[in-house]
């Protein structure tokens, strides 16, 4: 069978060899009641990549983010962040629903919020308003094309928060390759957050998993809501397993995966009715619009390249978003970029 160039996520990633050798062999135990030694590694070795003094191994990081939310809001709360924060757009509402905090979304041209934003976002402490308890960073912004915030700015945006007395939650599902991308440690880009999430089913390849990280009393915290919102896990080393052998076999080469961006997206900007900057693919993430008198729409375009063995999503009519990761090569993002060039000029 004809091997798919799958563009969609890197959340498609399959588990390497390693990852499952690891997991056949892991060690386990009933991790509620905090038995499970794999998950420990996992967690003291994620809380030290972070800086911080613990995480907390949890299923996604929809649940490690819906977490940070219950732990920061009360509810009636709000809750700042970009327009285009995955939390606002795509938990399914889960911030109202888990813990009844309302969204107070900036809009900014590239992503990267200013803190005079953020401050005018604040509300005034007043019996009649909403009281504000939470800003919320995403690093790397998924829907701004995987834009980095770079670290000035978000110590600059921290430093805000702390002066209104808010907490910060990082959305860092892609954390690792916002420091990759900006040349620090991803330890520097979060520091002052009072938590932060990172994925290891994306880029990172592992089959299942995120980790939530704090300091000790917030991550207490975090293993009772795990519970609450029905994550606590069992035998999960077995999961925990993959997720360090990930931490070794990827953390190292994200680079490549943003090489790889950037040339699928210079071959891609070349194809007729596409709107795209190449060069404001800092990351994995390519994001680009088909142009209003193209002769075909964002999700007409996708078919066509499925029939071409290429997979990638639209987003909405005019929209479409390929990710790289370590199962696509050079040749890879070569066929797809040329395919794209092809069908728009078909
Ligand atoms: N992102 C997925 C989709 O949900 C869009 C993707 O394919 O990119 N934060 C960010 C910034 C994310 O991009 C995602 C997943 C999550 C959180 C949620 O992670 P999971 O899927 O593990 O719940």
């Amino acid at each position: 069978m004809r091997k798919m160039i799958d563009l969609r996520s890197d959340t498609v990633t399959h588990p390497t060899p390693a990852m499952r050798r690891a997991m056949a062999s892991a060690e386990v135990g009933d991790d509620v009641y905090g038995e499970d030694p794999t998950i420990r590694r996992l967690e003291e070795r994620a809380a030290s990549l972070l800086g911080r003094e613990a995480a907390v191994f949890v299923p996604s990081g929809t649940m490690g983010n819906q977490i940070a939310v219950h732990l920061h809001t009360i509810p009636g709360s709000e809750v700042i962040g970009e327009v285009r924060t995955h939390i606002f757009n795509f938990e399914m509402g889960a911030m109202a629903a888990l813990s009844g905090a309302l969204p107070r979304p900036i809009q900014t041209d590239d992503g990267i919020l200013a803190p005079e934003q953020v401050e005018r976002a604040i509300q005034p402490k007043s019996l009649y308003r909403t009281p504000t308890r939470l800003l919320i960073l995403e690093n790397t912004l998924n829907l701004a094309c995987g834009r980095v915030i770079p670290p000035a700015r978000m110590h600059e945006l921290v430093g805000v928060a702390k002066t209104h007395g808010i907490a910060v939650h990082l959305d860092g599902a892609r954390i690792h390759n916002a420091a990759a991308a900006a040349g620090v440690s991803a330890a520097e880009l979060a520091r002052g957050c009072d938590t932060v999430m990172f994925c290891l089913s994306k880029g990172l390849a592992a089959p299942v998993g995120s980790v939530l990280a704090g300091d000790a009393d917030t991550i207490r915290e975090a293993r009772r809501i795990r519970k609450l919102f029905g994550g606590g896990m069992r035998q999960a080393g077995i999961l925990a397993a993959a997720g360090l052998v990930a931490l070794d076999e990827m953390l190292p080469r994200l680079a490549e995966d943003h090489a790889t961006a950037r040339r699928l997206a210079e071959l891609v900007a070349e194809a007729p009715h596409v709107d795209l900057d190449p060069g404001a693919v800092q990351t994995n993430i390519v994001f680009f619009r088909i142009e209003e008198e193209a002769p075909l729409r964002a999700p007409e375009a996708v078919a066509r390249l499925r029939e071409r063995g290429i997979l990638a999503n639209a987003l909405g009519p005019d929209r479409i978003r390929m990710v790289t990761h370590y199962e696509i090569s050079a040749r890879d993002v070569d066929i797809a970029g040329r395919a794209m060039q092809e069908v728009m000029a078909a």
